[in-house]
């Protein structure tokens, strides 16, 4: 069955039949057979691969994809180069499948503690390369032919391949902004789920539904009664709740980050997923986890055992490390989980004015590591193409790495396909940079603004 292979076989077998020469095992019959590409339409086209090289090719200053350009806390690099040099090599070789002992057994401490219930290292946590991991495992695990899977938008956009290619449907609702009173700034609070037209998506199909809170790419952090209304109605209607929680400590002003799984009837029901790589400012270490009952987990398990087997053995000893770290300093002021989010907000603050000077609106975020900014004032620089396939963000971001040298990411990429143009007069900018990076960012839009401005 081709199923998990797909095409991406077909054209392997096709282009090593045509350079190699060899046909016997594969005949031309059988190649030319119809694939179940299904579940691959149109899952071939991604943001990152086109933004990230356009950033590549013109930027000079990077605010597009989301990682810190600043580096990680020397307690990580510090926790890497104890494992690396420690007499015991056997941090080398394979471990546990499931999560390497002592990082499962910290994060179902740490999130034991968080959740206010016991939690089993071996059961109800499992290690992942990255969250995307954990997301794939999830989708893959949980949705099948038929089955409804619930998506706020703007959303993360791997959800929607993801439940395309298990076999699902996605549905979306939207966030809807309201102007803010007074001519305040807009803030990311302002973007709110309409409470019966959520109610209205889920029915007897629906599996699942997505939670990203705080969500990339609008910063918002969903309230104690928006958390409550997704919980009862995944209660009444039996569905699962995939919590995609990779900025959980990046929230501002003093908010809290609530953990829809806290909540009554939630925690058998939901799959709590996190991320090293953004808690620790070391995106590329791609160490991720999922935490939830082990009725949920068992499932995630087999799919991880069947796909990726194993997450590198060094880095997950690293990050227990500093979990450990963590665990002691939970909520005093050296904590890591404390800190960044102080340093975050200043960046935050400082780039909201830079942007709010040059007429480029700002949504303020509550959380993350990034904010929307709403591009309506440029429109002279960028004249609207009537009709065109393309939405107009995607044409203004492409505009202005290439004319401007500042790389974003236009908003249209976190909507479906449907409800593209429906949002497209924002950009996403990310934060996460040193002030050296964003002072370049802030000279670019003044010195763009003055243009615009001089006769
Ligand atoms: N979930 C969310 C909501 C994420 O934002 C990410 C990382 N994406 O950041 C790239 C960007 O938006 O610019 C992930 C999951 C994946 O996390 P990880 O890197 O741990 O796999």
């Amino acid at each position: 069955m081709l199923r998990r292979a797909g095409p991406s076989l077909r054209h392997f077998l096709l282009e090593r039949k045509s350079s190699a020469g060899y046909s016997s095992y594969f005949s031309e019959a059988k190649m030319s057979r119809p694939v179940q590409s299904r579940r691959l339409e149109g899952v071939d086209k991604n943001i990152w691969v086109e933004f990230v090289k356009l950033a590549a090719t013109y930027s000079r200053v990077n605010l597009g994809q989301g990682f810190p350009d600043f580096p990680p806390p020397d307690f990580l690099k510090e926790a890497l180069e104890t494992a690396l040099s420690r007499e015991n090599y056997m941090l080398h070789q394979y471990t546990r499948a499931f999560g390497h002992p002592p990082l499962v057994k910290i994060l179902a401490q740490f999130y034991g503690k968080l959740l206010g219930q016991d939690l089993d290292p071996m059961t109800d946590v499992m290690v992942t390369v990255g969250a995307y991991q954990a997301l794939f495992c999830c989708f893959q695990a949980f949705v099948d032919e038929g089955d409804e899977v619930i998506i706020i938008e703007p959303f993360f956009d791997c959800y929607e391949p993801m439940v395309t290619m298990a076999g699902g449907t996605p549905v979306f609702i939207p966030l809807r902004p309201k102007a803010p009173e007074d001519g305040k700034m807009m803030s990311s609070a302002d973007w709110k789920l309409d409470s019966a037209e959520l109610a209205s998506k889920f029915n007897e199909r629906t599996k699942a539904i997505v939670l990203n809170s705080p969500n990339n790419p609008l910063g918002k952090v969903f309230s104690q009664g928006e958390l409550e209304l997704i919980a009862d109605l995944c209660v009444k209607h039996d569905v699962l709740c995939i919590s995609d929680e990779v900025y959980e400590w990046l929230v501002y002003d003093g908010k809290e980050h609530i953990r829809i799984a806290s909540l009554p009837g939630m925690w058998d029901r939901t799959v709590i997923i996190g991320s090293a790589g953004k808690t620790f400012s070391a995106t590329g270490w791609k160490v991720g986890w999922a935490v939830g009952p082990n009725r949920l987990l068992q499932h995630i398990r087999t799919m991880h055992q069947n796909s990726v087997y194993h997450c590198a053995t060094i880095a997950q000893e690293a990050v227990a490390q500093v979990f450990q770290r963590e665990f002691m300093l939970y909520g005093k002021p050296d904590s890591y989980f404390a800190q960044l989010p102080k340093e975050l907000q200043k960046k935050r603050d400082w780039l909201v004015q830079s942007l709010d000077a040059a007429g480029m609106k700002p949504i303020i975020p509550e959380g993350t590591y990034f904010l929307l900014a709403d591009i309506s004032n440029f429109k002279s620089d960028v004249p609207d193409v009537p009709n065109s396939d393309e939405p107009y963000d995607s044409r203004f971001a492409k505009w202005m790495v290439k004319n401007k040298g500042l790389a974003a990411i236009p908003l249209s990429a976190f909507y479906c396909g449907a409800h593209k143009n429906n949002y497209s007069h924002f950009i996403r900018f990310c934060f996460a940079k040193e002030e050296a990076t964003l002072k370049a960012a802030n000279d670019i839009l003044q010195k763009w603004k003055q243009e615009k401005t001089s006769p």
